[in-house]
């Protein structure tokens, strides 16, 4: 057992009301004292998602019922740990969504606390985006209105209500949501069982099984076990076959550098808002949290029995693992193949408006707040109007010590530039969160489209967005 899981404090109280970490939980703990510790890496089989089905269909639009509740979650052997979950489960259900169809989620909160709900990286009308002011009061319902009318797209949904993310999101508050249109299937991509997601986030552990958290708004909260898809650094049996691999920092704080073992070539296909111009082989891939990246890997490279791990780099010596992949023989023939030559066209944004070159610093006044350009989130204060179908240059300028991710709700922006080198080729297409490093300068040119109305941007280290580096923008007509 690891030192963390020394502590008896349960930290997880929202709002003074729930006493989630408070459940009776059933452990064998004794029983499995001699056995492997949970915490080895690679003892488990990886864990997928169900997949959502709609309660009905109706006039070209799929209805999905979601209960917002807790639930207990199968993480370590002999444990139970208790969680928030969309539907009860960690990670929540995916939804796997189709352009030009739209999806209406009913969400009803049966938590005893507000929630909402955020479609990251999705094109969504104001009103059904989860902008942190309009939340779901418990025993409430809303339904979200999704028009599905962007290219394809690995999004994810997550709770936004103001403050409470960083606990939120830790007990479980999130879920994969897939975006497939028909380019990609034209481009003959690895589809079904061959596409998989995989959401990275890490934690810790108290002695019972339950999930620790220790709020830090400095540093942001960094747990010291990997999970993916709800399972410690777990192994996954994959056949001689091309995978795309979906890949979603979900950790609060945390960054990774991706890198299969012996540096075998990974094929970079899309960033967050959907594919690339062209497929980019790399050997490693930093991935800030809320960041998605998608790799297609070749395992017929590889000969039945091999194992391959996939590193983190950036991680401490219990956080390195973050999964291997088990080769088996595996049958039929391979349809899928990696596209060589263009796989889309990017849209020509319009010229930025070059009336302003916003200088967006981030920094802390306090160490127990976080502003955005000299200033923390007001709800009452509307911080930036762009017109509709516009660009502007937002410069990102981080003079602090910590990585922030900043994050734009409702539309896609490109980067332009970093002041610490050439903005590599996987950085080059639609993007909705990137990571600005300590001392770096960022340009990003933001499109603001398709709607109009109040969104958010703000740093999507977790801690740092709840206090309070989050900033408000309406498009206007
Ligand atoms: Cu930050």
């Amino acid at each position: 057992m690891r030192n963390s899981m020394g502590s008896f404090a349960l930290l997880c109280t929202i709002g003074g009301t729930e006493t989630l970490g408070g459940k009776k939980i059933v452990t064998s703990a004794s029983r499995r004292a001699k056995a492997a510790s949970p915490f080895a890496p690679f003892q488990r089989d990886l864990p997928l998602m169900p997949v959502l089905s709609p309660v009905r269909s109706e006039r070209g639009v799929d209805v999905y019922d979601v209960d917002i509740r807790e639930g207990l979650a199968d993480i370590l052997p002999g444990f139970q740990t208790p969680i928030y979950g969309y539907e009860g489960i960690y990670p929540g259900p995916t939804i796997r969504a189709r352009k030009g169809r739209a999806a209406i989620v009913r969400q009803s909160n049966r938590l005893s606390f507000d929630t909402n709900v955020h479609l990251h990286g999705g094109y969504v009308p104001a009103a059904h985006d989860g902008h942190p002011m309009d939340v779901i009061k418990p025993g409430a319902k809303f339904d979200y209105s999704y028009p599905n009318d962007q290219d394809a797209a690995f999004l994810w949904y997550h709770d936004h209500a103001h403050g409470r993310t960083a606990k939120t999101l830790y007990y479980g508050l999130l879920g994969a949501y897939v975006l497939h249109d028909e380019r990609e299937q034209e481009l003959d991509l690895p589809r079904d069982e061959y596409d998989v997601p995989l959401i990275l986030a890490d934690h810790a552990f108290n002695r019972d099984g339950s999930f620790r958290y220790a709020e830090n708004v400095d540093l942001g909260f960094r747990g010291d076990t990997i999970l993916v898809n709800g399972a410690v650094a777990p192994r996954m049996r994959v056949e001689r076959r091309i995978y795309r691999l979906r890949f979603l920092n979900a950790s609060n704080a945390r960054s990774y550098d991706l890198r299969l073992g012996n540096g075998r070539a990974m094929v970079q296909i899309a960033s967050d808002g959907g594919l690339l111009e062209r497929a980019i082989t790399r050997t490693s891939v930093p991935l800030h949290p809320a960041e998605r990246i998608e790799l297609l890997v070749d395992f017929r490279q590889f000969r039945p029995g091999s194992e391959i791990v996939l590193h983190n780099d950036a991680g401490e010596p219990s956080t390195k693992a973050v999964m291997r992949f088990d080769v088996v023989r595996g049958g039929g023939v391979e349809e899928a193949r990696i596209p060589r030559g263009r796989m889309r066209t990017l849209e020509r944004l319009p010229e930025p408006n070059a009336s302003r070159r916003w200088d967006l610093t981030l920094a802390t006044a306090s160490g127990v707040q976080w502003q955005i350009a000299g200033r923390g989130f007001d709800p009452t204060r509307i911080d930036v109007r762009p017109r509709l179908g516009s660009t502007e240059l937002w410069q990102w300028h981080n003079p602090s010590n910590r990585v922030h991710p900043m994050h734009l709700h409702g539309m896609l922006f490109r980067i332009v530039e970093r002041s610490t080198g050439v903005v590599h080729p996987g950085e080059r297409g639609w993007k909705d969160t990137i990571g600005v490093q300590p001392g770096e300068t960022v340009t990003v040119q933001p499109w603001f489209t398709p709607y109009r109305g109040k969104y958010v941007f703000h740093c999507h280290a977790l801690e740092h967005g709840d206090k309070a580096m989050m900033l408000q923008l309406e498009v206007v007509a």
